[in-house]
């Protein structure tokens, strides 16, 4: 019996997946302080001032922007980060990760 069966190992895709990439996305609210979400963007995200600025501005229209892009564990430090920092100074800043669609 099994002679013609492969091995399982053998059986299985060969092509494995690239590790999922998350998005780490801030949320607009009326409160948290306009300059402290560019401190955050600097500091935690390692933007420049410019650049920070415009992402925080993109947010405070839109709604929503991404701050950067990372695998799971990164992403998840990042928005780990950002919200001890909110809760910290007393902001209802809110910052979540999203699976990147690719
Ligand atoms: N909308 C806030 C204000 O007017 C600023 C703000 C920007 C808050 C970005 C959150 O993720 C945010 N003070």
């Amino acid at each position: 019996m099994g002679s013609e069966r492969m091995p399982v190992l053998e059986k299985q895709k060969q092509v494995a997946k690239p590790p999922p990439l998350f998005d780490v996305i801030l949320l607009n609210d009326d409160y948290t302080p306009m300059d402290f979400v560019v401190e955050i963007l600097e500091r935690i995200f390692s933007l420049s001032r410019d650049r920070a600025m415009r992402v925080m501005m993109q947010v405070h229209t839109e709604g929503r922007g991404v701050c950067g892009t990372y695998p799971r564990d990164i992403a998840a430090t990042r928005v780990a980060q950002v919200m001890r920092r909110a809760e910290e100074a007393q902001h209802p800043l809110r910052c979540v990760m999203e699976e990147r669609q690719s």
